[in-house]
Formats: C-alpha cells, sequence, structure tokens
C-alpha cells in the first residue's frame, strides 16, 4: 500500500511560546510531531506538550459531538438540536430577565485559537452583557492596568529583548517550566543560556528555587507576595544613589519627580523587614541593574497574581525606565505585530470603573468583572442576577478561587453552554456542550502572541487535516453563538455576516473587498489586518507587503526583524508622554507605607508550573502524566521537620474557605514558612469524563484559594500568598 505519510507545517497552540512544528499526518491523524528546525522563531525547539501533540489531538475522551442534558444525563445530539436548545436557552433568558442575567467566561485558550481572538470580542459586544469574565483577572490584568497607565494603551507591554540583554531581572516567573507568559520565547533556557555564554547575567526573584532560578547567575529568596516592597526599596535606591537616569526617555516623560517623592518612605532597610530580602541585597539589585549597559526587568504570576498586582507590575516598568531600558536595544521592547498599525503617538488613556459589579461593587477593568466575583453574581438572588453562563475555553470550577463556593453555584444555574472539547470539571454542570475540533483541523496564527514575541514574526498555517462532516470549526461555533446573541438565530448565513462586514471596513479605507483572499471569513478577516498593518502590501501599494497569500507561501514563518523602538508611536496618553505616576498607582503606593509587616508565623501557599503540565485540561494525555506525581505540596525541610510531615507521606492543608490533602514533597528549595501546590488538577469529580486525568486526579489548590482576596486596581486573584495552615493527615 502506498504511504499517505504527509508532511504539514503548523505553530504549538498550547502555550505562549508558539512553537513551530513539523507534523507527518497520515489519513486522519498526527503520526508524528518534531519541531520546525526551519521556523523563523523556534528554530526546531519543542517541548513535551508540543511532542504530544498528537496524543491530545486523537484523545478518545475528545467530545466529537455535542451533548445535550436530557434527564439529568449529558447525552449525544447534532449540531441542530444544540444549536436550537442553544439559542432557547439562552433567549429566554435574556427575554425574561434581560442581557446582564447571561454571564460569558472566556478562557485561557482563547487567545490560542484563531476563533477566539477573532470572534470572542464580537461574543462579547453582540451580548452587551455587564457579567463578562476572562482568565485575565486570574492572571496578567494588572500588568495591562500598570501599562494602560503607563503608555496609555493595556496592551503596550513591553518584552525582554533577550537575545541582546546583558542583565535580565526575573521576579514570580519560571520561564524554564512555563516556556515564557507575556513574553514569546520559545526555548527560554537555550536563550537564558547564550545570554550567560556571552557573559551576561541574570538573577531570579522567587520563594522557591525554581528549575530558572537554579540555572540563574543569582537566586533571591522571597517572601510570596511582597516584591512590591523590593522593587520599592529599589526605586529607592536608583533615586539616593543618583542612578535614576532615564536617558533618551526623558523627553517622553511625565512624573519623574513625583516618583522621586512618592518612593521616599520606601528605604532598602524599611523594605528588607517587609519582603525578607536584606536591604544590601535591594541596593545590589538596583545598582546592577542601572550599571548593566543593557538590562531589563521582567515579572509574571508570582508578580500579576498577588496582593499588589498592578503596583508591582508598574514598578517593573519603572525600573525599566529609570534605568533607561525601556525601548532600547537588549532592554525592554515593544514588539510590532505585522497584524498591527504603528500609533499616532497620543490617544485617550486609559480608565477602570466604567460600571461596577452589581453584589461586590468591584470596578471593571477592561470591559470585564473580576473573575472571583463571578459567584457573588451567579449565587445572590435580586434585579440583575446571573441565570445563564456561557463558557468558551475556560474551565473556571478549576481555576477561579473558593472552587467548591462557585462549584455549589453553577449547579444552580438556569442555563449553561460550554464551548469546550472535554466533559470536565465545568463542563459537567453545562446544559449543552459544544465540542471544538481538534487542533491539527484548524488553521492558526497567533494574533495574541506576536504582540510579546521577542522578534518581530509572522506565521499561518492552514489547517493540517481536513475537518470531518461530524465537525464544525470553532469559528462557526462562536459564530453562530453570536448570531443568537445578535437575535439573527443561529441558522444566519455567518459567513455572509462576516464577510459584510469585512466589506465595510474595506469600503472605510478604500480597499476593494475582492482582493481578500483566504477560504473562510475567519482567514478573510487576517488578510484584511495583515495587508493594512505595519508591514502589509496594503493591497498592491507596498510590493513586498505582507499578505495571507504571502504567509501562505511562507510555511516557516515571515521573519520581520528584531525589535525596534517604538517611542512615541506606541504612547496612547492623553499627553502623549509616559506618565509615570498616575494617580491611582500613586494612592496605592501612598497607603503602603502602613501596610502591615507579615506575620513571621503564618503559612502562605504559592503555586507552580510544570513543564508536561498545562493548566488544567492536559492531564488526560497519559504520556505527559506518567512518571512522577506532579501535584504535590513541597514544603521546606525545615517545616516539615517541625511538623512531622515526611517526604511520600499525606499533608492536610486549610485555609479560610477550604481543606485539600495532598502528598508531600520535602524540599531544600523552598523558602521555610511557604508551601508550593500546582492548581489545575482535582479531576475525581462525579461526572467528569476524562478517564486518564480521573485516575491521577491530585487535589484542586483553588479549593484553599480566598475569593475575598484581590488587587483593588486590577480585580486580579490574589493566587500567590493564601495564608493556610498545614499538617500531617491522618490515615482514616
Ligand atoms: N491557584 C491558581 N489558579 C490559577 C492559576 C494559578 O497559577 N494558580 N493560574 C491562572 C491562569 S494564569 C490562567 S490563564 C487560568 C486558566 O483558567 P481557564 O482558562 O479557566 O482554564 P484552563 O485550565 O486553561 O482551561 C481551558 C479550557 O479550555 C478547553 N479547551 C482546550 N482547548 C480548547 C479549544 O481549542 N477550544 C475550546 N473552546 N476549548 C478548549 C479545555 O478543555 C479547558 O476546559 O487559571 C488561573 N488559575
Ligand atoms: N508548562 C506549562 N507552561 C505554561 C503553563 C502551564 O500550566 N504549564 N501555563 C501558561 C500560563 S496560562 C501562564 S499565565 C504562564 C505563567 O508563566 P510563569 O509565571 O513563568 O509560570 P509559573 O511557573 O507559575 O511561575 C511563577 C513563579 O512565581 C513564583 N512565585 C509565587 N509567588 C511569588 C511571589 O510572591 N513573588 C515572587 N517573586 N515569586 C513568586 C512561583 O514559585 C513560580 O516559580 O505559563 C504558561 N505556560
Ligand atoms: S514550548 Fe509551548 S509552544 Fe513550544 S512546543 Fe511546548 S507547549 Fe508548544
Ligand atoms: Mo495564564
Amino acid at each position: 500500500m502506498a504511504d499517505q505519510t504527509r508532511t504539514a507545517y503548523t505553530t504549538c497552540p498550547l502555550c505562549e511560546a508558539t512553537c513551530g512544528l513539523e507534523l507527518s499526518v497520515s489519513g486522519d491523524r498526527i503520526m508524528r510531531v518534531r519541531g520546525d528546525a526551519d521556523d523563523v522563531l523556534s528554530h526546531g525547539f519543542i517541548c513535551p506538550k508540543g511532542a504530544s501533540l498528537g496524543e491530545l489531538d486523537a484523545d478518545r475522551d475528545r467530545l466529537r459531538t455535542p451533548r445535550i442534558r436530557r434527564d439529568g444525563k449529558l447525552v449525544p445530539a447534532t449540531w441542530d438540536e444544540a444549536f436550537d436548545a442553544v439559542e432557547a436557552g439562552l433567549t429566554g433568558v435574556i427575554d425574561a430577565h434581560g442581557r446582564d442575567a447571561v454571564a460569558l467566561y472566556l478562557g485561557n485558550p482563547n487567545v490560542h485559537t484563531l476563533a477566539g481572538n477573532l470572534y470572542a470580542g464580537l461574543l462579547r459586544k453582540v451580548l452587551g452583557s455587564r457579567n463578562v469574565y476572562t482568565a485575565s483577572t486570574l492572571d496578567q490584568m494588572p500588568k495591562h492596568v500598570s501599562c494602560g497607565y503607563l503608555f496609555g494603551g493595556p496592551f503596550a507591554i513591553p518584552v525582554p529583548d533577550i537575545d541582546r540583554t546583558e542583565f535580565l531581572l526575573i521576579l514570580g516567573a519560571d520561564p524554564y517550566s512555563s516556556n515564557g507568559s507575556l513574553w514569546t520565547v520559545p526555548d527560554a533556557p537555550g536563550r537564558l543560556k547564550a545570554l550567560q555564554a556571552r557573559g551576561g547575567r541574570f538573577v531570579v526573584v522567587d520563594p522557591r528555587r525554581s528549575r530558572t532560578a537554579r540555572a540563574a547567575d543569582r537566586y533571591v529568596p522571597i517572601r510570596p507576595g511582597t516584591d512590591v516592597f523590593l522593587l520599592l526599596g529599589m526605586v529607592h535606591e536608583l533615586f539616593a544613589a543618583d542612578l535614576a537616569k532615564p536617558g533618551r526617555l526623558a523627553e517622553h516623560l511625565t512624573g519623574l519627580d513625583e516618583v522621586r517623592a512618592l518612593v521616599t518612605p520606601f528605604t532598602p532597610e524599611a523594605m528588607a523587614v517587609r519582603c525578607g530580602v536584606d536591604a544590601a541585597t535591594i541596593r545590589e539589585l538596583a545598582r546592577a541593574l542601572a550599571t548593566a549597559g543593557r538590562a531589563a526587568v521582567y515579572g509574571r504570576i508570582g508578580t500579576t497574581t498577588v496582593a499588589y498586582g498592578t503596583v508591582t507590575s508598574w514598578l517593573i516598568d519603572v525600573l525599566n525606565i529609570l534605568t533607561g531600558n525601556l525601548d532600547r536595544a537588549g532592554g525592554a521592547m515593544f514588539p510590532l505585530p505585522a497584524h498591527t498599525r504603528r500609533g499616532k503617538g497620543s490617544g485617550p488613556g486609559f480608565t477602570t470603573g466604567r460600571w461596577r459589579s452589581r453584589v461586590r461593587g468591584l470596578p471593571e477593568v477592561l470591559g470585564e468583572l473580576p473573575a472571583v466575583t463571578l459567584v457573588d453574581e451567579i449565587a445572590t438572588p435580586g434585579e440583575g442576577q446571573v441565570r445563564a453562563l456561557v463558557t468558551v475555553a475556560g474551565n473556571p470550577a478549576s481555576s477561579v478561587p473558593n472552587a467548591d463556593r462557585l462549584a455549589r453555584a453553577l449547579a444552580t444555574l438556569d442555563f449553561m453552554v460550554s464551548v469546550d472539547p472535554y466533559v470536565n470539571e465545568t463542563s459537567r454542570h453545562a446544559d449543552v456542550i459544544l465540542p471544538p475540533p481538534p487542533p491539527s483541523r484548524s488553521a492558526h496564527y497567533d494574533l495574541a502572541f506576536y504582540g510579546f514575541a521577542v522578534r518581530n514574526v509572522a506565521n499561518f498555517s492552514p489547517p493540517p487535516l481536513p475537518l470531518p462532516a461530524d465537525l464544525r470549526d470553532e469559528c462557526e461555533i462562536l459564530l453562530r453563538l453570536a448570531a443568537v446573541f445578535a437575535g439573527l438565530g443561529w441558522r444566519a448565513d455567518v459567513e455572509a455576516w462576516q464577510d459584510g462586514e469585512l466589506r465595510k471596513a474595506c469600503e472605510q479605507i478604500g480597499a476593494d473587498p475582492a482582493l481578500l483572499t483566504g477560504d473562510t471569513a475567519a482567514e478573510r478577516a487576517l488578510d484584511l489586518r495583515l495587508r493594512t498593518g505595519a508591514y502589509g502590501d496594503g493591497f498592491g501599494r507596498v510590493p513586498d507587503g505582507l499578505s495571507l497569500a504571502k504567509l501562505r507561501a511562507n510555511p516557516h514563518g515571515v521573519d520581520l526583524g528584531p525589535l525596534t523602538p517604538r517611542l512615541p508611536e506606541i504612547l496612547r496618553t492623553p499627553s502623549g508622554r509616559i506618565e509615570l505616576c498616575p494617580q491611582p498607582i500613586a494612592d496605592a503606593v501612598g497607603a503602603l507605607a502602613d501596610a502591615p509587616v507579615p506575620a513571621a508565623d503564618e503559612f502562605v501557599v504559592v503555586g507552580r508550573r510544570h513543564l508536561r503540565s498545562n493548566n488544567s485540561w492536559m492531564h488526560n494525555v497519559p504520556a505527559l502524566v506518567k512518571g512522577r506525581e506532579l501535584c504535590t505540596v513541597v514544603v521546606s525541610r525545615t517545616d516539615a521537620e517541625r511538623l512531622g510531615l515526611v517526604d511520600g507521606g499525606t499533608a492536610r492543608v486549610t485555609s479560610r474557605v477550604g481543606r485539600v490533602e495532598l502528598t508531600v514533597e520535602v524540599s531544600d528549595d523552598i523558602a521555610p514558612g511557604v508551601v508550593s501546590i500546582p492548581h489545575g488538577w482535582g479531576h475525581d469529580l462525579p461526572g467528569v469524563e476524562l478517564s486518564v486525568a480521573s485516575r491521577t486526579a491530585g487535589a484542586n489548590v483553588n479549593r484553599l484559594h480566598d475569593d475575598l482576596r484581590l488587587d483593588p486596581l486590577s480585580g486580579t486573584a490574589v493566587l500567590n500568598g493564601t495564608p493556610v495552615t498545614i499538617e500531617v493527615a491522618e490515615p482514616v
């Protein structure tokens, strides 16, 4: 028999590194996955998750038909039955209780799919509910808010120019495990090694000696949730030692003197007792940063999902700015992705709080409300109560703090729809599940992540395998949902609807819509973005410019070069300057001068990530969960000895909101008083259909995290630094 195997190139959709993959496909299957050696950004790098894409893709627990709840059970249904039920359920709730009664929760994979990137915004718009929630308030929202205030645009987020820097200060991030986040940096370990090989250094600040910390030139342990004090002490030192020299940034800046005055009380000595890093180290870090030449400060989950996440995120860029490292080669730079245009250099600026949540009065941020308060809006009766929920690529029952309370609330909804490939902790509550196809059936272009990439690149991949007749493209699924919300009905010709929108957009710029190429309206929308983007062909005006056709002809991607300075064009502030000392942040910093010194005898829990895991949804792939147990509680040797905990034994961890039991891992790599538990586990719930994951279930750490604790400026949950007690769990 002739060998039908062929090669297809795609971009890995599993994490932010966007590695190029070379797939061997045959029939309807991925037979083998390798890193694409010719990929313009990842140059062949691949991790165990990407290497398992074939297994994930072919997972037998992945739904191939929709499910509908009948007599309490989620049974298979046709697409017509499922969409009929969705339309009846959602319009029923809207007609009876109004649009705010329908909540939307958008999860993390939306930023990894063309469907989510192109149409999640449309869904939000046509639903017109105040109850929009996303994983951003469990993640990076503090960075959007701090950059929104500083630069005027919440997506103007600088990334370390890793390939040209000489000094990196990394706080609360473990790129060796996560492969980078808000920082698209495939093969972060290789690039960090190259940095050291050319004589540069990197320092890691983390309560746990992570894999990245082990490779670092210096590791600085810190008390969880207190990076804000370390960074305030560093800024204080820059001014005190006359090292605050923004250089060419000075002409683009306002508020420098205000920041100098603001940090006066925050001496390294006063900060040392709050963060557990001694004053001499705080000074050394500030000086190292200021004198390194090309340097950058970078912070991630351990600096955003904490009590002062927005102020911490702001301080990171204040340090980049004060040392003159923002927007210069080897510093912290703004990428210019192919699907965006250069800016005007000023704009309306950034605000939050255009509306508030009904129950807790929490301010809107970027058009959404904090994920921690979804439960209040469902569980609290009254005008405006949430009675229906649509989740798209989200698993809030796993990822949101006080998970037990949220699970109870989900069970009380009048109607729930999940767009999800699995029956998992969240979708088991749904009345209808609409499954997207596996990754091999979807076209790919990283609209979200090229905005954070360490080089400007563009890469489009058509679906590696054709869509089987029993599946629907996720773009179609989201558009049919949008058609329901828009009152068009799910049977509307959604492609024609979207082509009509594209026609209007083309008319506005005087372009001929007939020139757009692409197999679907989604691809044509991408073509429009590319052709009118910073490197676009301008519909023929720029001879070598980019278009979808050009990307199709370059399956390994197009390299658009190293990052280049973007000031002042990137700014959207009314002043056309970087507003270094925004009032909401200044107020929050002012209040920190009186912050209590943390109790030394209190245990706190932090999170961690493993290379072989990804949030809550990859534990059903045997190759990724085999071997050493991943969902353990890591405890320091000193604490273990004091509490009688033994390696491999079981510990009971208790917080204000809940209790879990976990296998103990005794370690010399974690600060005393801190325990580390990864998130995304706890798959042994009734109704979950994950045959592999439910055997290596682990426990859900969000049964411990507290829905009442959040970063007030961004509404982001506190997922690091939750107080707990820990004890030996007596065998029952
Ligand atoms: N304690 C604690 N909690 C955390 C974190 C932490 O560090 N500690 N991290 C937080 C962070 S950073 C994040 S981003 C959130 C993530 O929170 P969520 O986005 O709520 O959860 P995920 O675990 O990413 O689940 C993604 C869901 O999408 C589904 N899915 C996968 N691929 C697709 C697809 O192509 N299409 C569709 N429609 N669905 C798909 C999966 O089956 C799964 O149900 O968790 C947060 N929660
Ligand atoms: N393999 C893998 N890769 C992933 C994911 C995954 O689940 N698995 N998830 C993806 C997602 S959604 C995201 S958002 C990114 C996250 O990317 P990262 O932020 O790089 O991921 P983490 O491994 O959670 O690293 C956070 C680190 O912060 C430390 N930390 C906790 N509290 C504090 C604190 O108060 N201060 C300081 N300085 N450090 C603290 C933790 O010990 C941990 O080492 O990873 C993405 N990539
Ligand atoms: S690092 Fe991320 S993008 Fe690269 S192969 Fe692994 S999961 Fe995929
Ligand atoms: Mo995330």
